[in-house]
Parts: C-alpha cells; sequence; structure tokens
C-alpha cells in the first residue's frame, strides 16, 4: 500500500503560487498566465511535495504524527531561485562608490586594477574560513528573503588555487547550509594585470583549468564584454568546456552590443546574462536555441544604467529569469524581493511574469527545474509564506521583506523573517 500520510500539511492558504504548467520554461503569455489557488494546502513528505489542493483536505493525508501548520490566508510560493551571484568573495569595494557617483564607468575602474580586480587580491588574502564565514552570512540573508536555492560563481582567484578554494567555500555551504548551491567556473572574469598584454595567453591558461575543476562546477561562465573577453576568447574557452560535459552561461552584452547574446545561441547555453545592450538580431537567436535570459535589473540600477529590454525578450518568445547578480561591485545586494520589485518597476514585467523569473525559469537557468521551482507531486517541499494577501502586494510595497516563513525540503528555515535553523 502506499504511504499517504503527510509529515506536514501547510494549510488554509489564501493564495497558493503553483507555477504548474508547460513542460519546459515559461515564455510569451505563459510567464503571465500563472495558476494561482485559493483556499489551499499543501501536503509534505520526506521533503517532497505529496498533494496540492483546495478547500476540504483528503482525510487519508492526516496520520498520528501530521504536523499541521495554519498559513492564515497569506500567499505562499515555491522557494525563489537566485540564478547568478558571485557568493563567495572577500573583501567590499566601498571605496570605490564615490568614483563611481563622480561617473566612472564600471570598466573604467576596473581598468585601473580596482574592480574585479581589487576582489581578487582580498579573496586571495582571505582563509578558506573568512570566505566561508562571510558568504554564509550573506547565505542567511538570501534565505530570510525567500531564497532557497542559488548558483554560485568563482572568478575571482584566475588562477587554480584561488579559483579552487571559492569554489570548495560553495561545495561545503552545500553541504552545511539549508539552500543548495549550484556552482559555476567562472576563471575568465577579467584578465589579470601580469597578461594584459597577452590576454591570449591567460585565456589558454583557463582553457588548462577547465579539466581541473570538473568535480566542483556544473557550469562554465565567461565575462564576454569589450575589454574583458572577447567573443572569439569566449568561444574558445566555452567550446572547450562544452567538450569535456559543462552547462554554459555567459555574462554577455551588459555594456556594449558586442555580440554575446548571438554567441549564446550558437554555444546552446543554458543562459545568457545580463543582456542590457543585446541586439534584437541576438534575441531572436536567442528564442531560436532556447536559451534563457537571465536579466540582473539590481545592476542596471546600482551602475545608474538603462535596464534590459525584457518587454521585447518576450514578445520574442525569450524565456526570461532574474537574478540578484549578487557580487561586492556591481550589485552588492543579497534582496532578491527588491530585484522582483525592479522587474516590475525597471523591466515592466507584470508581478507575474516576475514571478515566473523567480521560479520555474530561474530553475530552468541552472537546470534544475525538475526538482524545483514549482509547488507540484514530487518536487522538493521547497516553499516561502509571504505576509501578504496577493503577489501584487509584494511588488508593490518595496525595500521591505515580505517574508513570514521558509520551508526547505519541508522543514521549517525562516520564521518571522529569521533564520530558525
Ligand atoms: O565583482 O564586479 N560584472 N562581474 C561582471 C561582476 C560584475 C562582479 C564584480
Ligand atoms: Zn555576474
Amino acid at each position: 500500500m502506499i504511504e499517504l500520510r503527510a509529515d506536514l500539511i501547510i494549510k488554509n492558504i489564501g493564495n497558493l503560487v503553483t507555477m504548474r504548467g508547460s513542460n519546459g520554461p515559461r515564455v510569451k503569455e505563459e510567464m503571465n498566465n500563472i495558476e494561482i489557488l485559493k483556499n489551499a494546502y499543501v501536503a509534505v513528505k520526506d521533503g517532497k511535495i505529496l498533494d496540492v489542493g483546495q478547500g476540504y483536505i483528503v482525510d487519508e493525508l492526516i496520520g498520528e504524527n501530521t504536523q499541521i501548520h495554519d498559513a492564515k490566508g497569506l500567499t505562499v510560493t515555491p522557494g525563489l531561485v537566485d540564478p547568478h551571484t558571485h557568493l563567495v568573495h572577500g573583501g567590499s569595494r566601498e571605496n570605490e562608490f564615490a568614483l563611481k557617483i563622480s561617473g566612472v564607468p564600471y570598466i573604467e575602474i576596473l581598468k585601473r586594477g580596482g574592480g574585479i580586480l581589487s576582489t581578487v587580491k582580498s579573496t586571495k588574502e582571505a582563509s578558506f574560513d573568512e570566505l566561508y564565514n562571510k558568504a554564509k552570512k550573506s547565505l542567511d540573508i538570501m534565505l530570510e528573503y525567500g531564497v532557497t536555492t542559488l548558483e554560485a560563481k568563482s572568478g575571482y582567484g584566475l588562477e587554480l588555487d584561488i579559483e579552487v578554494k571559492q569554489l570548495e567555500v560553495a561545495k561545503k555551504l552545500n553541504e552545511t547550509h539549508p539552500v543548495d548551491i549550484v556552482s559555476t567556473f567562472l576563471g575568465a572574469h577579467a584578465i589579470p594585470t601580469e597578461y594584459k598584454e597577452n590576454p591570449d595567453e591567460f585565456v589558454n591558461l583557463v582553457i588548462e583549468m577547465l579539466p581541473k575543476v570538473k568535480d566542483l562546477a556544473e557550469f562554465v561562465d565567461v565575462f564576454c564584454e569589450e575589454g574583458v573577453f572577447s567573443v572569439d576568447q569566449t568561444r574558445r574557452i566555452l567550446q572547450r568546456a562544452k567538450e569535456l560535459g559543462y552547462k554554459l552561461k555567459l555574462h554577455a552584452d551588459e555594456i556594449v552590443p558586442i555580440g554575446g547574446a548571438e554567441l549564446s545561441a550558437e554555444l546552446k547555453a543554458t543562459s545568457a546574462d545580463h543582456l542590457m545592450a543585446a541586439s534584437e538580431e541576438g534575441m531572436k537567436l536567442m528564442a531560436q536555441n532556447k536559451v534563457i535570459a537571465n536579466i540582473l535589473p539590481g545592476t542596471s540600477f546600482n551602475l545608474m544604467k538603462n535596464y534590459a529590454n525584457a518587454r521585447k525578450m518576450i514578445e520574442l518568445g525569450v524565456a526570461v529569469s532574474l537574478s540578484t547578480d549578487y557580487n561586492p561591485g556591481s550589485c552588492p545586494t543579497e534582496n532578491i524581493q527588491l530585484i522582483m520589485q525592479l522587474g516590475s518597476l525597471g523591466l515592466k514585467m507584470t508581478p507575474s511574469e516576475v514571478l515566473t523569473a523567480v521560479t520555474i525559469n530561474a530553475a530552468y537557468a541552472i537546470d534544475k527545474a525538475h526538482e524545483i521551482g514549482s509547488i507540484e507531486v514530487g518536487k522538493k517541499a521547497d516553499l516561502v509564506v509571504f505576509d501578504s494577501p496577493n503577489i501584487e502586494y509584494i511588488m508593490y510595497h518595496f525595500g521591505i521583506n515580505h517574508v513570514h516563513k521558509v520551508y526547505k525540503e519541508g522543514k521549517l528555515v525562516v520564521e518571522d523573517r529569521r533564520v530558525v535553523y
């Protein structure tokens, strides 16, 4: 007999945003037409969703040991997914803040040896434990804002040992912290000063690192940008990565439209990220090749730049996800809800589209949609209870934390906006 008794039932859910729908990343009107069940419940067993229903709770679900939590009419969504972070790093860059607001561009600060290269220095100097403790503090904040899975990149080593140190920190956090972490190798994040005159030599070095970090990373990413890595250099690195069995991501067309979106389509990358300057042709190719557009509006806001053309991408059939880009330079915030609000206020996405972009489409952006991103039977019971009567309220009342509770694989890990795991 199938054991139907639940370990936990969350009942009296005012609005249950399930994100159930077509099989695949959501595009066009699918992003807006999301399923929201009224007066709903979710049953959990062994950390997975056992049942989703409305109204009367099926008797068979309730056993002697079933815990019942009352959601008091609030809004419940799948655990949020943040598919682009630079979680593990040393130091901070507030010393560049005055330069930035005086108008010195992000790439110019990097050219002067600051920016990413400043964080490379701090990351090199930091011990494993220092990196771990700093990243853990950020992970707790992210969890308190509703994130239950995220992607974390290396990229502040630019030499094998330090890249490995960063990836090992992410691995240990994945093992010890409730938030699940998917790792990406971003060895090609900046050209070290000593390779300034012959960047292709550094590209060769990154290519040599690829097989050595295979056990520590699922994705490979490159900062493809004018003044950083060219389209040709990015192609060389990512083609080799693909041969080795990695999945691909690109920092593409963030500042100058050099053809990053087009390259992501050519390589059939899982996602292309940023895209503030992407061409319409690039977007069309992304749609055809099913590359997810992972947009990072917090970076536009913080760099005081334009927003990506999300409306055009949605119109053309590109699946859009949203992410914090949490990093010490262009977007020092862990607050995914602020990113969601910027998704509406900056990118003109509807609250439903935003929810799609931080749940199911974000899960596809890290190739984890088979286990997270929606509330359906068999998936992980990662759930957020928002202290809000509906999803519009989350986008409307901005800059605060709306989370009431977070469940990670059926376990209560945040209560009254504080971690309790
Ligand atoms: O540390 O500035 N854009 N890489 C590409 C970043 C931002 C992270 C940083
Ligand atoms: Zn980034």
